[in-house]
């Protein structure tokens, strides 16, 4: 009697672990699954001729046998219509995968919903979601053809890449490899990737100062990219151009290759516009130069006079606009007006041009004759200004009446004096780039074959 009574108080207790499923009902622990006074819960009693069984009432086998539609299984009465574990007939145990709820249906396994990332692809209710399905980065989850696992659509920024439709949309479009499609790779021109001050780490993608380094075989600073290497066909796939960046399915870069400029606003195409040459976009986008773009600096242009000019012109206004003549018709616009290197009495060109250019002079060729206007006085030319408005050669004479400095000297009496006699004007020599361009000796005025320099201004 003792130890029956340790042992209710055992089981009142409920000391974990309790060595039976037990359930307290009005202070007493029972087993609800088998309990016929307490079956399936406490205030359940199973009625006379019957017995619990995993927690149901269930009619005891009598003499007479189960009442149709109830068959005999292990010595009980069920319903195989709606028993889960007879169902259709003894000892069928429901079991459906991957299912919130597997329950027994018109003598049939049965099942209520798949869980998530399960789908019922072989159609059989009885063996429930068989099979697993959670395609990536896609809506619709669906059995496809032959029960693979499929998808309707993908999300928006994904694709279906490697053509396998049971992984879904497993790539991201916002790679330099794949930016907006699986195929397109960012190509654009003229770009570099960041490199920091100094450190030399070229490849680090951190915003900063560009150090000396090399890009695809090409050197990066002060010089022309040499350009991504060929690529498609037997030279293999394209790959990304250095510097190269996606953002929302469209290409980009990180920086544009000195001397490049990104002046269409279009990311996509890259730095196409050379601001060393392009004299819309001279140094820097939108930079328009009236004259030539040599070097990313605007230059003014400069030619000796495809006719000869008699020495009677009238003055070095009239001089000027000799120039201006000559050039209208000859250089297209944007140009700026040309005037005469000339003096005449206190007039000089330091005096009477509209402007002392900080930029280059060159000649229609594109060369180079001075770096700029006080380089133009210092007595000497970078290179001969022998080409005329019309793009040919000119060795000859021309009228300055100044010395190589650019300070007023003869000039046959203010261009008025048409004689072989004094007074006499200065002339250069085009051929020449020491002071003879521009002082080379007295010349007689009376002379039909000399020129006149002309420079933009
Ligand atoms: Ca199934
Ligand atoms: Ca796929
Ligand atoms: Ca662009
Ligand atoms: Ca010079």
């Amino acid at each position: 009697m003792r130890t029956r009574a340790l042992l209710v108080l055992f089981l009142v207790s409920c000391v974990s672990p309790p060595p039976v499923p037990c359930t307290e009902c009005s202070g007493v622990c029972v087993d609800l699954q088998n309990d016929s006074a307490h079956c399936g819960s406490c205030t359940t009693a199973c009625a006379a001729g019957e017995v619990c069984r995993a927690g149901t009432c269930k009619v005891t086998v009598t003499p007479q046998g189960c009442v149709s539609p109830q068959i005999e299984c292990s010595d009980v009465c069920v319903d195989p219509r709606n028993d889960a574990a007879n169902c259709g007939a003894c000892g069928t145990t429901c079991a459906a995968m991957n299912v919130n709820a597997s329950y027994c249906a018109a003598s049939a396994c049965t099942y209520g919903a798949c869980n998530a990332g399960f789908l019922d692809c072989d159609g059989n209710r009885v063996n429930g979601c068989e099979a697993a399905c959670n395609p990536a980065n896609a809506s619709g989850a669906r059995c496809g053809s032959g029960g693979a696992c499929d998808y309707t659509a993908c999300l928006a920024g994904f694709d279906d890449c490697d053509g396998n439709r049971a992984n879904g949309c497993e790539r991201a479009l916002d790679s330099i490899t794949s930016c907006g499609s699986c195929t397109k790779v960012c190509r654009p021109a003229n770009a570099r990737v960041y490199v920091d001050a100094g450190s030399g780490d070229a490849g680090s993608t951190d915003a900063g100062t560009v150090d000396a380094g090399t890009i695809d075989g090409g050197t990066i600073d002060g010089g022309v990219d040499a350009g991504a290497p060929a690529c498609g066909g037997d030279a293999g796939p394209c790959a990304p151009t250095p510097g190269a960046a996606c953002s929302m399915g469209q290409c980009g870069f990180e920086q544009c290759v000195p001397g490049f400029g990104d002046c269409d606003g279009f990311a996509e195409n890259g730095c196409e516009t050379n601001v060393r040459t392009d004299s819309r976009h001279c140094g820097a986008c939108g930079t328009v130069c009236a004259g030539a773009c040599i070097a990313g600096r605007c230059n003014k242009r400069a030619f000796i006079t495809f006719d000869a000019v008699l020495a009677t012109f009238g003055g070095a206004d009239a001089g000027d606009g000799i120039c201006e003549s000559a050039a209208a018709g000859r250089i297209p616009a944007p140009r700026g007006p040309f005037q005469a290197w000339l003096g005449s009495g206190t007039s000089t060109p330091a005096t009477r041009w509209a402007t002392r250019f900080d930029g280059g002079y060159v000649r229609l060729d594109g060369v180079t004759v001075a770096d700029s206007f006080a380089d133009l006085s210092d007595g000497s030319l970078d290179n001969p200004l022998n080409v005329t408005e019309v793009g040919t050669t000119m060795q000859g004479e021309a009228w300055t009446g100044l010395t190589s400095t650019g300070s007023s000297a003869a000039n046959c009496a203010n261009w008025t004096n048409g004689t072989n006699m004094a007074p006499f004007g200065n002339v250069g020599v085009s051929n020449q780039v020491d002071q003879r361009w521009t002082a080379v000796f007295l010349q007689e005025c009376s002379r039909t074959n000399v020129r006149l320099y002309c420079f933009e201004q």
